[in-house]
């Protein structure tokens, strides 16, 4: 069984994923998600878990000690950690099949201006991020990371879908279609609903290269 643990300081983010498609793999115990509060390891009256930064700028930093205990407490042999982090390389599907390989991964989300950087040093974490904007915190990108990773996982979702995406061509997918066939004057394309299948394969991916031209022109090597 796969096991994920999220370290975090909001715990109850992480309830959407029970609401997610992955809920059912979840319950057919695929996989399991552990989510750990950090606030839990706390040694101060008052459960804090941030402090100034050393040498001074704004905002607060996690401190290392509730971080490394929570770590501790898991008791893991060898498990893949990685830190939700702006500085890491960007996720991509390469990254979410490799993460699946693993039996056990542990994810550190930061929140303020990030974690001490010993906590880092320490969990021998990798920094992974989900792309270049500002964030207030690691737990929407763990969760991208979770479901993007559990799909990979054997038994998630079944094999024939993951083949079709459109990353394993290097494509972007084509438009889709369902009923009815006409709506407010918009009609489905006639060759979805002749029936020839060479036709419609020769169309889709003449409509996915149209598509990732204009959008990712980048995924051409152009
Ligand atoms: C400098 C984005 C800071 C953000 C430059 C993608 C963003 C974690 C991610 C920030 C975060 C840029 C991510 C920024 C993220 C500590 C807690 C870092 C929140 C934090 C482009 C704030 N993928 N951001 N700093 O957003 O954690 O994983």
């Amino acid at each position: 069984m796969h096991r994920i643990t999220v370290l975090t300081l909001f715990q109850q983010m992480f309830d959407a994923i029970n609401h997610s498609i992955i809920k059912r793999a979840l319950d057919n115990n695929i996989f399991e998600i552990n989510v750990v509060n950090i606030r839990d390891f706390s040694k101060d009256i008052h459960k804090k878990c941030d402090d100034y930064p050393y040498g001074g700028g704004a905002g607060m930093v996690m401190m290392v000690q509730p971080i490394v205990d929570a770590f501790k407490s898991l008791n893991l042999k060898n498990p893949k950690v990685i830190y939700t982090s702006p500085r890491g390389k960007t996720f991509n599907q390469s990254m979410a099949k490799n993460l699946a390989s693993y039996e056990d991964i542990v994810i550190l989300c930061g929140h303020y201006e990030g974690v001490d950087q010993r906590a880092i040093d320490i969990l021998g974490a990798e920094e992974i991020s989900i792309g270049d904007y500002v964030l207030t915190g690691g737990e929407l990108p763990a969760m991208v990371m979770i479901d993007s990773l559990a799909r990979n996982i054997e038994g998630v979702i079944n094999s024939q879908s993951l083949e079709d995406e459109s990353f394993s061509k290097g494509l972007l997918e084509y438009p889709q279609y369902t009923r009815p066939e006409e709506f407010e004057g918009l009609k489905v394309p006639d060759v979805l609903l002749s029936g020839h299948h060479q036709n419609i394969d020769k169309w889709r991916e003449k409509k996915s290269i149209e598509m990732t031209k204009k959008n990712r022109p980048d995924l051409l090597g152009e």
